[in-house]
């Protein structure tokens, strides 16, 4: 029987996915509810209109202390930062304010796998689910990746297994959050405009190891000094995944064969050759990585060996991640709105064989982007177009150092228009911005979104295209 909350009176702030969903949650479980956001626009008044109706108290425009301070528990939305004034509040200091994949880990009735890591973990993500559903087993995907673990504590039955893409913020405040199996796909600086330093980001992905068991499996990249060492000695079994290198005699996991097979050794002295990398549909090396890492969860997680080749063989890129929207005149125009750190445009760049016109800008994270100047020495990008809040901070910080860098103001329509104008046949316009997407678009999504419909002239199409 689902686990009640009657007789709990259950706060919740922000009224966005997270926030919306964790306050259906509650109330379907029979707690009281107040829950609010402090923006008010049509998104939160619907949610808010939605939570009323279910005989919820939710506001917006404020958060009301004196609801919240009488409240026993208080789940927060991922997107409100530590500083924000009311997680400040001394009325509520005494209240337990819990991340909202926490409150909804208590009441799910399945084992978790949990990714996290600054890129690839979306990829990884969707891989497992699809791994694991090649295997007729009925995996559920949420968190990070855009349905809120919460919305999967719903689901009737609930589902066998949950794979769950958790960021820094979501397991900043976790307590008793506990995968059965953890994926660290690697670790880059990121969110310097929330953390103080980059140590302070990397110590709350740490928390994914936080409740280690004997039981738990935990699959690290052996290749990433940070994200093999960031477990330290949490108790349970390590897997690393590797492209670039052999793994040593007794290690556990899996890695690229010389002759090119994706291979996984779980148990000591068994190996199993799973497809060769020219089989994946998903571009570059560090695919062949994430491949590798979901590979070994879905084989933890009791996928066979053939359902993961089947499943590998058929996977393509999910939108936004380096995902080509069309070619159009001989020019290859390619989606990776989800870059939205420095780390992931440089993995992007570097898998470009075309000239390339990069689309960087939005709003500013903090990272200097001379960091990208390795990457543009490698020839491929012919002009950088800057644009957005961070357009002057681009064109400041590699001007004498990259040539060809062009400020673009305007809005995001501007920006694709003048990529029209400077691409050649034979070119990508790839965006890849570096940037959150805040100072344009609510989310990356509506980025990516926005850049297929001003490439194609229509609605973006949600699968991705078989890569050039
Ligand atoms: N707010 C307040 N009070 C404040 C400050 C903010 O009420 O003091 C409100 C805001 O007005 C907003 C809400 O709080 O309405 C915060 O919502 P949210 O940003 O958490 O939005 P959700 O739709 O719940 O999305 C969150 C994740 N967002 C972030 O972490 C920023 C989504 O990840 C995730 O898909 C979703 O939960 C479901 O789990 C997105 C993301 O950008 C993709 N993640 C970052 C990333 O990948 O880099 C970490």
């Amino acid at each position: 029987m689902s686990a009640s909350l009657v007789g709990e009176t259950i706060g919740v702030l922000g009224l966005a996915r997270s926030g919306l969903a964790a306050a259906k949650l509650a109330l379907a479980r029979g707690a009281r509810v107040y829950a609010s956001d402090m923006g008010d626009n049509p998104q939160t008044r619907r949610a808010a209109e939605q939570i009323n109706a279910m005989g919820g108290l939710a506001e917006t425009g404020r958060h009301d202390l004196g609801k919240l301070a009488r409240c026993n528990r208080i789940v927060l939305s991922p997107g409100i930062p530590p500083t924000a004034a009311v997680l400040r509040a001394p009325e509520i200091a005494h209240v337990p304010v819990i991340p909202e994949i926490e409150f909804a880990f208590g009441l799910l009735e399945c084992p978790v796998i949990a990714i996290t890591g600054t890129n690839g973990k979306t990829t990884v993500t969707s891989l497992i689910g699809h791994l694991l559903h090649e295997h007729g087993q009925d995996a559920a995907v949420g968190g990070n990746i855009g349905t809120a673990l919460s919305e999967l504590v719903m689901r009737e039955p609930q589902p066998r297994v949950a794979v769950v893409e958790t960021s820094s913020f979501q397991l900043g405040g976790i307590r008793e959050f506990n995968p059965r199996i953890g994926v660290l796909t690697n670790l880059a600086p990121d969110h310097l405009d929330w953390y103080s330093s980059v140590d302070a980001y990397y110590a709350d992905k740490a928390h994914l190891f936080r409740n280690a068991t004997g039981e738990s499996r935990w699959v690290l990249n052996g290749e990433d000094p940070k994200a093999r060492d960031l477990p330290g000695s949490a108790p349970g079994t390590r897997y690393y995944f590797r492209v670039a290198s052999q793994p040593a005699a007794g290690e556990l996991g899996g890695f690229l064969s010389p002759d090119g097979w994706l291979t996984l050794r779980l148990e000591a002295g068994r190996e199993e050759r799973i497809v060769t990398a020219g089989e994946l549909r998903i571009l570059g090396q560090h695919n062949i990585a994430n491949a590798l890492a979901a590979s070994i969860a879905a084989r933890l997680a009791g996928a066979s060996p053939e359902a993961i080749a089947r499943g590998l063989r058929s996977f393509e890129a999910p939108p936004h991640r380096l995902q080509p929207i069309a070619e159009t005149d001989g020019v290859l125009w390619i989606n990776d709105s989800k870059a939205t750190n420095i780390a992931s445009t440089q993995v992007a760049v570097r898998g470009m064989t075309r000239p390339t016109v990069l689309l960087l800008g939005g709003r500013h994270k903090g990272e200097p982007y001379t960091e990208l100047l390795p990457e543009l020495e490698m020839g491929k990008v012919k002009r950088i177009l800057a644009f957005g809040e961070a357009g002057p901070v681009i064109e400041h910080d590699l001007a004498g150092k990259f040539a060809s860098v062009e400020r673009v103001d305007g809005d995001f329509d501007d920006v694709v228009r003048r990529a029209r104008e400077v691409a050649r046949p034979g070119d990508a316009v790839l965006l890849s911005p570096a940037c959150s997407s805040f100072d344009m678009f609510v989310n990356y999504e509506e980025r990516g979104k926005r850049f297929a419909e001003l490439v194609t002239g229509r609605a973006a199409p949600e699968p991705a295209l078989e890569a050039a």
